[in-house]
């Protein structure tokens, strides 16, 4: 019986045993399995929304910047090109809020158009402040530069590569501009960002705003006597058919930032991320060297040529216009204190409004 008992135990213990073992053997219940993240679909297409047309430096580097996405992604990216307004119908000023709403995919878009909606842009509009390119270069690589990246961020747009319109000269119809009495009395037409009406209302000019498709028309009709823009934009819409006058006086500037959508960008992979930023450096590169060529030390035409392979059309701007009858203007040292003095109420009035913190940066990235 003891016996019978002590094999039935060691049979049960075989089983339990075996049992165990195939419990064991069990194929592992596999560990719940993460839902695929759904492949990356692009859209056909994006849109990419210019102010100016496609003649223009500016509208040049925008369509340098789709042919390179479209590259660098092998064709996953297509971009097309709005150029003259074309996706915001008329107000400039309005750009920045329906890229951020994502009405506007992708901007090559100007400090100054945007400044209405992201006040931190209006930086580079404070009457004599930036002066020149070394200024301009700390700055957008520098805190103040990346400060203004920030706010646009928030805001809803990712901001890519530092593009350029260019310092800002003035031109005109009646009489060479070299003092700030020069300006008493002209009509203007400035961008519709407020502190143009308060620069040329302190020089006692009589400033109107308008979006740039209108000013081409007002100086057609010669409704204005003169506005303000750099070379990039002078040249291809050829200033001297309606005004004789230009002034170099470098009063400021307006860089173009190559953006994006937030949202638009976050849907992107890394790697197609990395493409497209790479294509906005390179194309902002090749821009910013067109619109500054023979204006500076000559680091832009020997980039132009080394790095990019090209030779300009025109190298000496500033020839290229009196060549076609401008008679151009430039301030000497002490003139040129007379228009930072009186344009003084401005720049004080705006820095608040920029923000202080924004301004000092701005300085000491200037090495102020
Ligand atoms: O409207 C202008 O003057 C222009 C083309 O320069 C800008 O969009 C800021």
């Amino acid at each position: 019986m003891k016996k019978a008992v002590s094999i039935l135990v060691v049979v049960v213990l075989v089983l339990g045993v075996f049992a165990a073992g195939l419990t064991g053997c069990k194929p592992a219940q596999k560990p719940e399995e993460k839902p695929a993240k759904p492949a990356f679909t692009p859209k056909a297409e994006y849109n990419l929304s210019v102010v100016v047309g496609p003649t223009f430096w500016w509208g040049e580097g925008a369509q340098k910047f789709a042919d390179l996405v479209k590259k660098y992604t092998d064709g996953k990216i297509n971009i097309k090109v709005y150029y003259g307004g074309q996706l915001f119908k008329g107000k400039q000023t309005n750009e920045f809020q329906l890229m951020s709403q994502g009405v506007i995919d992708f901007a090559w878009g100007s400090t100054i158009n945007w400044s209405p909606t992201v006040p931190e842009c209006n930086l580079f509009s404070l009457p004599f402040f930036i002066n020149n390119y070394k200024n301009l270069d700390a700055i957008e690589n520098g805190e103040a530069g990346k400060a203004i990246f920030e706010a646009m961020e928030k805001k809803g747009v990712v901001g890519l590569a530092w593009a350029e319109n260019g310092f800002r000269q003035i031109t005109n119809s009646k009489h060479p501009i070299k003092e700030p009495e020069d300006l008493r009395g002209l009509k203007f037409r400035v961008v519709g960002s407020p502190i143009f009406i308060d620069i040329f209302k302190q020089l006692g000019a009589d400033p109107t705003s308008m979006s740039w498709g209108d000013a081409v028309t007002a100086f057609q009709q010669g409704v204005v006597d003169g506005q303000e823009n750099p070379m990039g934009v002078l040249i291809p819409v050829k200033i001297w058919q309606y005004h004789k006058y230009v002034t170099r006086w470098n009063y400021l500037v307006d860089p173009v930032i190559v953006a994006v959508n937030k949202k638009v960008w976050d849907s992107f992979p890394s790697d197609i991320q990395q493409a497209i930023k790479k294509a906005a450096v390179e194309s902002a590169r090749w821009e910013k060297d067109k619109c500054r060529l023979g204006l500076d030390d000559g680091t832009a035409l020997k980039d132009f040529k080394e790095h990019f392979g090209e030779t300009p059309e025109i190298t000496d701007y500033v020839k290229y216009l009196q060549d076609h009858g401008m008679v151009v203007t430039n301030l000497t040292p002490k003139e040129r204190q007379d228009f930072i003095n009186a344009t003084k109420p401005v720049f004080d009035k705006w820095v608040p409004k920029i923000g202080v913190d924004l301004v000092n940066k701005a300085k000491k990235d200037m090495g102020q």
